[in-house]
């Protein structure tokens, strides 16, 4: 039986144990881990806009996030689930049967990952290995039996951060890396170990290696939604000062909504490959005040001070893409540019500021690492 894309079909079918199930399905079932975050409610979105069932993973009890991805994302379906722990990986595979699994969840703030080094190890790195070990164990694959058609296809969030103290600029799929946190140590593990995975089992694994990317939907402690809140709660006269650290460093920043079409693209290939993804334009965090500032008629020296809390025990100077190989092999480009997505975040947040009265899901306070 042929279902093309979107279309919907009733079927029986057996499990990975040879359980037989009749079920609705969809085209492609896909499994989104840390579907709470940023990318996992636009890849949500960009997903069932293209007719996937979509599933988010989600860890904890009451986890109070999932109220929001609801609401921008209304039909998901959900399974429990922590990075932390094997079994509930391997249950939520069995129960979801997915045809693609995208791996996003991680602790991913990176100040945090010296504060937290060895919790950062366990879920951004050793995590990677306990969703593989989920597939690799669901799907009946070992050494001496290679995956059967029709395997689950898995998406890993690797990052930027993994070049680090940058050997080269631009930056390719073959830059080598030199991370200079924990967070950045922890994704240069889940890259390896995905790497390894589809060269020692023969699986559909693959690695995009995304630079900085952002939306109104960003969390409030990275630069660039604290600058755009900070931005708005000054100008609607909430506060007078936004403080910040390093205004040096530079940045390849693009738009969240472009990066997960990407993500999808790489799980539609033939052939299994890793790819860098990014704008291959640079901005310096003093670049991005300024034009912020701009955008609600305000002059940043008037406002911005320079706190040393702020400043990382080891920094990335600069970050710049070479995306070439996702340009001639996926066809795929951002489509929003520096200044649109800065003038959308500041914009996005003057709106939800004046309709909530100055409050902001930014209650993580002050970011200092
Ligand atoms: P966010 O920080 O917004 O989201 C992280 C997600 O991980 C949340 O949904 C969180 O869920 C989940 N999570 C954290 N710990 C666990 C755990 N133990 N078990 C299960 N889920 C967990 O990240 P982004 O959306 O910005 O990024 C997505 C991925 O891409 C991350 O892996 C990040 O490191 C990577 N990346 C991001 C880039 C960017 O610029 N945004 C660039 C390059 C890579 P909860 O709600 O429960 O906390
Ligand atoms: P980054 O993003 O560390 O690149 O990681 P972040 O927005 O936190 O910092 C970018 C740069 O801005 C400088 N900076 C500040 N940063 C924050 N958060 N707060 C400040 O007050 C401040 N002042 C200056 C930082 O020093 C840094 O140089 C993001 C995350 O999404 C990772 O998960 C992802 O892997 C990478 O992008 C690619």
């Amino acid at each position: 039986m042929s279902v093309s894309c979107g279309e919907v079909a009733r079927f029986a079918c057996s499990d990975w144990r040879g359980r037989g199930r009749t079920e609705t399905l969809l085209t492609k079932r896909a499994l989104i881990t840390g579907i709470t975050g940023q990318d996992g409610s636009y890849l949500a979105e960009h997903l069932h806009a293209q007719g996937y069932e979509v599933w988010g993973l989600i860890r904890g009890q009451a986890n109070p996030r999932v109220r929001g991805v609801r609401k921008l994302v209304g039909d998901i379906r959900l399974v429990r689930g922590d990075l932390l722990d094997q079994g509930s990986l391997i249950s939520a595979v069995e129960r979801v049967q997915p045809d693609e699994i995208y791996n996003l969840a991680a602790i991913s703030y990176v100040p945090m990952s010296w504060q937290q080094a060895e919790l950062t190890g366990e879920v951004t790195g050793l995590g990677v290995l306990r969703v593989l070990e989920a597939i690799r164990v669901c799907s009946g694959i070992s050494a001496s039996r290679s995956p059967a058609r029709g395997q689950i296809r898995f998406y890993q969030a690797s990052s930027s951060e993994m070049f680090g103290k940058v050997r080269e600029s631009p930056q390719t799929e073959l830059t080598s890396f030199h991370p200079r946190s924990p967070y950045g140590v922890a994704k240069a593990y889940g890259h390896f170990i995905t790497q390894n995975y589809r060269e020692s089992y023969g699986m559909f694994a693959v690695s995009g290696i995304l630079f900085n990317h952002e939306s109104p939907r960003r969390g409030a402690e990275f630069v660039t939604r604290k600058v755009s809140l900070g931005v708005a709660k000054i100008k609607l006269g909430f506060e007078r000062q936004l403080r910040l650290g390093n205004m040096q460093a530079r940045r390849d920043w693009g738009f969240a909504g472009d990066y997960v079409r990407g993500m999808q693209l790489m799980l539609a290939q033939a052939e299994p490959a890793d790819y860098v993804l990014g704008t291959g334009v640079t901005h310096g965090v003093d670049e991005l005040v300024e034009l912020a500032f701009k955008v609600a008629g305000l002059d940043w020296r008037d406002h911005v001070v320079c706190d040393a809390a702020f400043i990382r025990p080891a920094e990335i100077d600069d970050l710049c893409a070479d995306s070439s190989r996702a340009r001639d092999q996926l066809g795929w480009e951002p489509k929003v540019g520096f200044e649109e997505l800065v003038a959308m975040m500041v914009e996005a947040d003057l709106e939800l500021l004046s309709a909530s009265g100055g409050q902001a899901d930014d209650s993580f306070g002050p970011d200092s690492w």
